[in-house]
């Protein structure tokens, strides 16, 4: 029987359908370039840079969540052979760029069943119709990562769907450059970090559970990572650079009030804690690796996808860095991929079965070969991650 997930939980609506700078180069092909020390992350930086570097009636109605009965790990076919199940995937930020590519990348295997786990629910609707992802092989279900409450509401209407949880995508993220000031989420941390980071670490806490109890072969918990976190590239130096210090901005409660809205305890950057977020992305990965992986035999595994200079995430930046980004990437630093060959990489962290290693943050060489990629010091340190791990818990009531 259909059960009406709004009357059982207002706000969660859900549609039911069924290295080194060295190692830079990897990553990318840019040559012998010198990053000067005054390049700031902005409009100007980049025009320097280059030239000293040479619904609803479309929808359909919306049903309700209707509950499924979690199947086991083998079905049965008619003819009485076996056969693996599909799997369930939760990918956050579906609704554009990486999110949305590799929802489309692993619903058409038909081996997954996309949850797209979005903020704005027609519009993931309305982007799932528009790449063609089809009606059996995705969901649609509400989240705002902005939102601690929200995030635990989406968990608990996953559970009530009876869905078994096999890999967990933290994908979403936000990027304020250009912000003169701080904002803040409903809880009062700094967007971008409070939404990149604290957003997913209390998910993929909650969601530890579900992953631990799925008969899948293979569990994954992936969290999007970035080279401009890691300074050991020269995109990492671009400034203004990621830099964690001895987070007493995040101790403090990140609130702009009785401390820094940085968790560095420095002057508010919007650049910068989008960067430093990505590192938090990169050490929670690891630390999840080092509390959880041989307990639970799940793969925990960050990624930088390579360059999506055309997504939705730079769309706070000014109009002539959006025109001008995606040339740059694709002709001057060659790191550009398109929305479709990342969205294809990060599938293939999701369910390759030669990308297993736990630990692991994952890139792809210019012939789109992934390879394990070395972290900058500060986003691969043991003790910053265990230190992260622990206010982390504190700031969203996990301890
Ligand atoms: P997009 O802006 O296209 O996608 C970001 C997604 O996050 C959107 O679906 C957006 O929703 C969603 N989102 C934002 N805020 C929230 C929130 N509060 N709650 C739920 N969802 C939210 O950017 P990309 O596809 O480029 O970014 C995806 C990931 O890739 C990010 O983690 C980013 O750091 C990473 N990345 C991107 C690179 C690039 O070059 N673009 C390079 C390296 C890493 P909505 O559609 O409603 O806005
Ligand atoms: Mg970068 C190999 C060189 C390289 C690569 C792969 C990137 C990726 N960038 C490179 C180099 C440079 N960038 C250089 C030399 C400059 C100075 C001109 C430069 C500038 C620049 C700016 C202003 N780059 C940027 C910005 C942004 O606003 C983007 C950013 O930092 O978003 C956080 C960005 C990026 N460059 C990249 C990638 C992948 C980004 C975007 C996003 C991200 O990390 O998610």
């Amino acid at each position: 029987m259909a059960l009406r997930a709004a009357s059982l939980l207002p706000s969660a609506i859900s549609l039911h359908k069924e290295g080194k700078l060295n190692s830079s180069l990897k990553e990318g092909s840019f040559n012998g370039a010198f990053l000067s020390k005054n390049v700031k992350s902005d409009f100007s930086s980049l025009l320097i840079g280059t030239k000293e570097l040479r619904r609803k009636s479309s929808l359909g109605p919306i049903r309700a969540q209707t509950a499924t009965v979690a199947p086991s790990i083998n079905e049965a076919t008619q003819d009485g052979k076996k056969t693996l199940r599909k799997g369930n995937v939760i990918i956050t930020g579906a609704s554009s760029g990486l999110g949305l590519a590799t929802a489309k990348a692993l619903a058409d295997t038909e081996k997954w069943h996309v949850i797209m786990a979005c903020r704005n629910f027609l519009k993931a609707e309305k982007a799932a119709k528009s790449v063609g992802i089809s009606k059996e092989n995705y969901s649609v279900m509400h989240l705002d990562l902005s939102s601690l409450e929200s995030v635990r509401q989406f968990v608990d209407t996953f559970r009530r769907s009876g869905r078994p949880l096999d890999a967990l995508v933290c994908n979403a993220a936000i990027y304020l450059p250009t912000a003169k000031e701080p904002t803040y989420t409903a809880e009062g941390f700094e967007l971008s970090v409070g939404t990149n980071h604290l957003g997913h670490f209390l998910l993929s806490r909650l969601l530890l559970d579900d992953l631990k109890k799925s008969d899948y072969p293979q569990k994954r918990l992936i969290i999007v990572g970035s080279i401009t976190g890691n300074t050991n590239t020269l995109a990492g130096n671009v400034p203004p650079k990621a830099n964690l210090g001895d987070l007493r901005g995040l101790a403090g409660g990140l609130n702009g009030l009785n401390s820094s809205a940085m968790i560095d305890g420095g002057e508010f950057d919007g650049a910068k804690a989008y960067k430093d977020s990505k590192v938090c992305n990169m050490l929670t990965m690891q630390e999840f690796h080092r509390r959880y992986h041989e307990e639970t035999g799940v793969t925990f595994s960050s990624l930088y996808p390579g360059c999506i200079a055309t997504t939705g995430l730079f769309r706070e930046h000014i109009p002539l860095f959006r025109l001008l980004f995606p040339p740059f990437q694709k002709y001057i630093t060659k790191g550009y991929v398109s929305e479709e060959e990342a969205g294809k990489r990060l599938a293939q962290v999701v369910s390759d079965s030669s990308l297993t290693k736990s630990g692991v943050y994952w890139s792809w060489n210019k012939n789109s070969a992934s390879f394990e990629n070395q972290l900058s010091q500060e986003a691969s340190d043991a003790e910053k991650a265990r230190k992260l791990w622990e206010v982390s818990e504190k700031l969203v009531g996990l301890a």
